[in-house]
């Protein structure tokens, strides 16, 4: 039997809430196969960890994380620290130390889910969208000269490499070839941002010559923003720089109902080092404490971490009971216009996984 050594870090706010339910999930999917067992160690990195010590997370954490077969990550984010410290001090610092390069984040409409868009249904809205997860706008290149004086300047500096841009067009290039429509828009913002996005997009052209099954075309990210409304269906694959991608990530997990249901993936497609899996919401300082949290977002993260460790017979279990609960209204977090907890999704997901042997 394969024994799966799993970290997980909850982070902050709702974080603490979900990953407990996705490790419950874990935990209870592994005693429905004889296949695989779980190994898991639980790490409290976060802004209560950087209350105590004044880092989000000890200065070898990633020596601890790089033995580990995948991640599962919560959020950081607190209501008394500022953003750039819990974003920089731990998620940031863990894509990026385990060159993580390749975000995915799959979006669709799931059973009983009403979505916002007017004739846009389940059909209508399945999309994969591939960020840039290593450079770019978050290459963390910058600075303030002359704090508070009239004269202040700032800059965060994009930087795109050669070898970064081709391996994540290779990378989106590869998953959309493997989805039925193999189709991929590139989106770019070449008018205005003349020397990256250039070679951004010169790139794309060269790396489309090696799969020419692919159908591809370009698209300016402010002008995706609206096909992404208004033509969905003209979608598929899609890639994004860093910044451009965690905009119209969002965009695509409220298109698609709610922010609470949507997973991503950072994913070292060389697996030199082990890939991270979490909800694409943060810490959600309104609800958190108050077990509302929606946690199908990490279920789904969960899949896409079974599917990443080859466990693709339980990654489909798993989707299964998501989308029997998602089809039951009364199980209906907040966020969806229901009334169930935390803990009352979370027992149904149990339930539902613990009841069915995974298929062989
Ligand atoms: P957020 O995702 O925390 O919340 C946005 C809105 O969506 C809130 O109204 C919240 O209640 C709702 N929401 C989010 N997840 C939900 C869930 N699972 N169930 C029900 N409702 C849910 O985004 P924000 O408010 O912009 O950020 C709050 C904090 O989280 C900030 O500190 C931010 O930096 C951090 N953050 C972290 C990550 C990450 O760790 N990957 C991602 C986004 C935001
Ligand atoms: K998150
Ligand atoms: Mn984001």
């Amino acid at each position: 039997m394969k024994t799966y050594r799993i970290a997980t870090i909850p982070g902050d706010g709702i974080g603490k809430e979900v990953i407990p339910a996705g490790k419950a999930l874990l935990e209870t999917l592994a005693g429905t196969t004889q296949g695989f067992t779980f190994e898991f160690e639980d790490f409290d990195w976060g802004a209560d960890y950087y209350r105590a010590h004044g880092i989000m997370m000890p200065a070898d954490g990633l020596d601890a994380l790089r033995g580990k077969d995948a991640i599962l990550f919560g959020s950081a984010g607190d209501p008394d620290v500022p953003d750039h410290i819990t974003l920089w001090g731990l998620r940031l610092k863990i894509c990026q130390g385990l060159d993580q390069y390749a975000n995915v984040r799959p979006t669709r409409i799931l059973p009983g889910i009403d979505a916002p868009l007017k004739r846009c249904g389940p059909a209508d809205l399945n999309w994969v969208i591939v960020r840039e997860n290593s450079e770019g706008e978050y290459s963390g290149v910058g600075g303030r000269v002359h704090q508070g004086q009239p004269i202040e300047a700032a800059t965060d500096v994009s930087i795109l490499t050669r070898a970064g841009v081709e391996r994540i067009m290779r990378f989106a290039f590869r998953l959309a070839q493997s989805r039925p429509r193999k189709l991929l828009t590139v989106v770019t913002k070449s008018n205005a941002q003349r020397h990256a996005m250039v070679m951004w997009d010169e790139i794309a052209q060269q790396i489309a010559r090696e799969f020419p099954d692919v159908k591809w075309d370009k698209e300016l990210v402010d002008a995706a923003t609206a096909r992404m409304v208004n033509r969905p269906a003209s979608l598929d694959t899609i890639v994004a720089t860093n910044l451009h991608a965690d905009i119209l990530s969002d965009l695509a997990a409220a298109l698609a109902g709610s922010l609470g249901i949507a997973p991503t993936g950072n994913i070292d497609p060389e697996r030199r080092y082990p890939s991270m899996f979490e909800p694409i919401h943060g810490s959600a300082f309104d609800i958190m404490g108050k077990g509302l949290a929606n946690p199908i977002g990490t279920f789904w993260s969960v899949v896409m971490l079974l599917e990443h460790l080859g466990e693709t017979q339980a990654a489909a279990h798993v989707m299964r009971a998501i989308e029997k609960v998602t089809a039951d209204p009364a199980l209906h977090t907040r966020d969806l216009g229901g009334i169930a907890t935390t803990a009352q999704v979370t027992a149904a997901m149990c339930e539902l996984v613990g009841k069915a042997a995974v298929a062989a």
